[in-house]
């Protein structure tokens, strides 16, 4: 199954945008996270492709749903297997446990495809290692960091971190915790955002409040709702250079019945490829059209 509103396989060529799959949870502690690229393809196909808002039709975007993209036992992007996606193309990966960004951002520095990265997420994931693990998901960031360089990392809705991270991150990073956007709404990142250099966008569903999206591994209370998370996801597209991004943490295991963590990140994606059309100006608003 693809993501909805994807050309099909002989219009592949005309893509614009590329929606790949990244089923691992080999980093995770609760397993399941393997099964969330098939669980948000299924909740995309329950949602119209035409986004009531902005009166869009999505297949009018390009986009191409690739399939899933394998990640080798230790967690390695193959070499070559992120070229067939061609990196030119803006990309949505959707995982995964968040330990995936990691592979994927060092695969796109090396290849001077990724300068920065912003982490939309109720959780620093700033640990050393955790449970013995140094790729675990709850390190990403700080693998991230240690390889692109501290100055070039940004953690936006943080509400959630131990001691040790908060004394490393205070000083080596910029965050804006989810207290200061409630207070200031979310102007006070934009000032920080522009500037032009190839930026990966990563969103942890957990940021979500836990009521509008349980399937997570560790839910953490007292999060955004969608409304501000997209709003968030709009403006930085608009405002930095966004070239990939990745959607990570469904866990359909733990998700109800109605799968609606699954559906709200399915929203997420298609907000991502209408966000990545506007910033390209091939923005097509039907408003006035219909
Ligand atoms: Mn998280």
């Amino acid at each position: 199954m693809k993501f909805a509103g994807s050309l099909s396989g002989a219009d592949k060529e005309k893509a614009l945008y590329g929606v790949i799959g990244v089923p691992f949870d080999g980093n995770a502690y609760k397993k399941g996270a393997r099964e969330g690229p098939k669980a948000i393809r299924r909740a995309s196909q329950q949602l119209e492709t035409f986004l009531w808002h902005e009166k869009l039709e999505l297949s009018d975007l390009r986009y191409y749903d690739y399939g899933d993209l394998k990640l080798d036992r230790n967690a390695f992007v193959e070499e070559g297997s992120i070229e067939e996606f061609d990196p030119a193309r803006k990309k949505v990966f959707i995982g995964g446990d968040h330990s995936i960004s990691y592979p994927l951002v060092k695969y796109l520095f090396e290849h001077a495809a990724v300068a920065k990265v912003i982490a939309i997420d109720a959780h620093a994931d700033f640990r050393d290692s955790y449970k013995r693990k140094k790729f675990s998901n709850a390190c990403v960031m700080r693998k991230i960091a240690e390889l692109i360089g501290f100055e070039n990392v940004l953690e936006i809705g943080i509400r959630s971190s131990s001691a040790d991270e908060y004394k490393i991150m205070r000083d080596k990073i910029r965050v804006y915790d989810a207290e200061m956007l409630r207070e200031k709404g979310i102007e006070c990142v934009l000032s920080e955002i522009g500037g032009g250099e190839k930026t990966y966008l990563s969103i942890d569903i957990d940021v979500l409040d836990p009521s509008i999206a349980p399937g997570v591994e560790n839910p953490e209370p007292c999060g955004m709702s969608l409304e501000s998370v997209i709003s968030l996801i709009r403006a930085i597209i608009r405002e930095a250079n966004v070239v990939a991004s990745d959607v990570v943490e469904v866990n359909p295991r733990l998700d109800c019945a109605n799968g609606i963590t699954g559906i709200n990140a399915a929203r997420i994606v298609f907000e991502i490829l209408a966000g990545y059309t506007e910033s390209d100006n091939r923005y097509i608003n039907r408003r006035n059209k219909l």
